[in-house]
């Protein structure tokens, strides 16, 4: 009895569930770069190499244990280009009697592996993707029957399952959250960590080649490729990470600084997206180094909180909502994404940061994405479905079920506030606050109108008109709206006048 085990580009761990029984010698492992998958959004040159090299380099270690892989390439000429085409023209290779895979972190993959029993008329068996610290009916059971759900509460469920950084049943040092401690804006003599970098070897420079060949239109930068696509080597961008960043993690985790791309963060999620890390182990990571007082507790409890927390938070709610948690627009924004989000091309200082990052690096972290082009194109009312596919293309780490409710919920409350309690909408303050951005730029943050006041103002207080109606009864915008209502009708005026101004030259 053969077994054909069909592994995607995310699902590159070797403790896989698809994998787990494998019997080598006997059953075939299925790995397929298709032109589907690397078109279905524009995705950055640097994220199409990740993927498609670490592919390669995980079939090949699959086959010094042994095992039997069936690798098909991007550039094979009777490839169909689609993951059902290619499994029909495996299953004419092999003589197979069942076919084993994971469960896909996309819905439309999933959706498209249920029909695959049916037209094949084999046995499919789609087990449980346990790569992750929750699993679904964890997630449905904790949230059924909640009218709102919360991350911190799913976040405390968590730490108490795992007993991570818990005293029996208390949280250590007596709080669950020290997220009030990491919100320190960056000292001008604070040394930063040079970043790590993998060069590309034999394998990478060729997959450079091919992507240059086929997807050369594509967002982004990729001679400058230094991402890591071996477990090996993220093991090492880890390891790397707690020895020279984590300390300082929760200190800086909010600050932004003109031409740093990464300050304390970790660079760990493409890596942790398409499996070469599992969550456990980085956690466990951040854990060690607190026991060997490494690290303080604020730094690790906000990166236990972002994994623990947010990740498997995120992840829950697009299982539980989808198909259909992407048609929301609950705040009616319908404008089209200005073409500086491709192009750069803006005299505002912060986006050109967080858009030049995003263009070097197929990376920005969390602060640049929520709350520089996260917080625009929600105060500007861009259609979420437009901001999402960008977001989706643009990041190494970047999967729908991640995605898709960090940009459609967190960030732009397309969902009405099923993820997050109120939107995150600033005005230029905040990133005056957090960065050094405002220096560096023609506008001021400190002119809340005329031509050379910072846009987030006027277009932060037009948001709050726009949406009146739908968030003036929300108790955690009391206060934005009791300050809306201070305004002379003469100052309201010329907020909109400008808002109006700005937008009208944005399209
Ligand atoms: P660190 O700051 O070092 O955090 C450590 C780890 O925590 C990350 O590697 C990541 O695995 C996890 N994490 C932190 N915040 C989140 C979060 N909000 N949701 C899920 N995991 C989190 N993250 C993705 O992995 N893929 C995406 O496609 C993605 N899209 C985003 C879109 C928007 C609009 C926003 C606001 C956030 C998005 N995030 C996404 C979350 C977050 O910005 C990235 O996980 C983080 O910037 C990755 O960089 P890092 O590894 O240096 O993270
Ligand atoms: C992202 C990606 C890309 C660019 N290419 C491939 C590919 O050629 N073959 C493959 O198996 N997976 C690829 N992936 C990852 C898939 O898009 C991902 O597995 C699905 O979206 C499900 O999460
Ligand atoms: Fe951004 Fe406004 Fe600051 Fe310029 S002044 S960097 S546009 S926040």
């Amino acid at each position: 009895m053969s077994i054909l085990r069909v592994i995607l580009g995310d699902q590159l761990s070797r403790s896989l569930s698809a994998l787990r029984d494998i019997n080598t010698g006997e059953d075939i492992v299925l790995m397929m770069e298709v032109r589907d998958e690397t078109t279905y959004v524009k995705h950055h040159k640097q994220k199409l190499v990740l993927v498609l090299s670490a592919m390669r380099h995980f079939a090949s270690s699959l086959e010094s244990e042994g095992i039997d892989v069936d690798y098909v390439r991007l550039d094979d000429p009777d490839n169909s280009g689609a993951f059902t085409g290619e499994l029909e023209r495996a299953l004419r290779r092999h003589r197979i009697d069942r076919i084993v895979t994971t469960e896909p972190g996309e819905w439309r993959v999933l959706d498209m592996m249920r029909c695959w029993s049916e037209r094949f008329g084999l046995p499919v068996d789609i087990r449980d993707d346990d790569r992750f610290l929750c699993s679904h009916v964890e997630f449905q059971t904790w949230a059924a029957g909640r009218k709102n759900l919360r991350m911190e509460f799913f976040y405390r469920e968590m730490r108490r399952k795992t007993g991570w950084l818990m005293n029996q049943d208390q949280p250590e040092g007596g709080e669950w959250n020290y997220d009030a401690e990491n919100r320190k804006s960056l000292p001008d003599d604070v040394t930063l960590p040079a970043c790590t970098a993998y060069p590309p070897d034999a394998v990478t420079s060729e997959v450079m080649n091919l992507v240059r060949q086929h997807c050369g239109e594509h967002f982004g930068a990729i001679d400058s490729f230094g991402w890591a696509v071996t477990r090996e080597d993220a093991r090492d961008a880890l390891h790397w990470f707690i020895d020279n960043s984590l300390p300082w993690f929760g200190d800086y985790q909010d600050a932004m600084k003109t031409g740093e791309d990464f300050l304390f963060h970790s660079v760990l999620s493409p890596y942790l997206n398409i499996g070469l890390l599992l969550p456990g182990e980085v956690c466990e990571a951040a854990l060690a180094a607190y026991s060997a007082s490494k690290a303080p507790l604020n730094a690790v409890e906000g990166f236990i909180r972002q994994i623990l927390g947010w990740r498997e938070y995120m992840r829950g709610i697009y299982w539980l909502k989808m198909p259909g948690y992407e048609t929301s627009n609950f705040l009616n924004a319908h404008r089209p994404l200005p073409a500086f989000y491709w192009s750069g091309l803006t005299d505002m200082h912060c986006l050109r940061e967080a858009i030049g990052n995003t263009h070097d690096n197929a990376y920005a972290h969390h602060i640049q994405r929520l709350m520089v082009t996260g917080n625009f194109a929600l105060l500007a009312g861009i259609a979420p479905a437009e901001v999402e596919e960008w977001y989706l293309a643009v990041y190494a780490d970047a999967f729908e079920w991640v995605e898709l409710p960090n940009t459609h919920g967190m960030a732009l409350h397309a969902d009405g506030g099923l993820l997050s309690t109120k939107p995150y909408a600033a005005s230029g303050a905040y990133i005056d606050r957090m960065s050094d951005y405002c220096k560096h730029c023609e506008y001021s943050p400190k002119d809340k109108l005329g031509e050379k006041a910072c846009p987030f103002n006027y277009l932060y207080w037009h948001f709050m008109m726009r949406n009146e109606a739908r968030l003036k009864s929300n108790p955690r915008m009391a206060m934005p709206y009791r300050n809306l209502y201070r305004m002379t009708d003469e100052r309201r005026e010329a907020i909109v006048h400008d808002a109006e101004r700005f937008l009208d030259r944005l399209d």
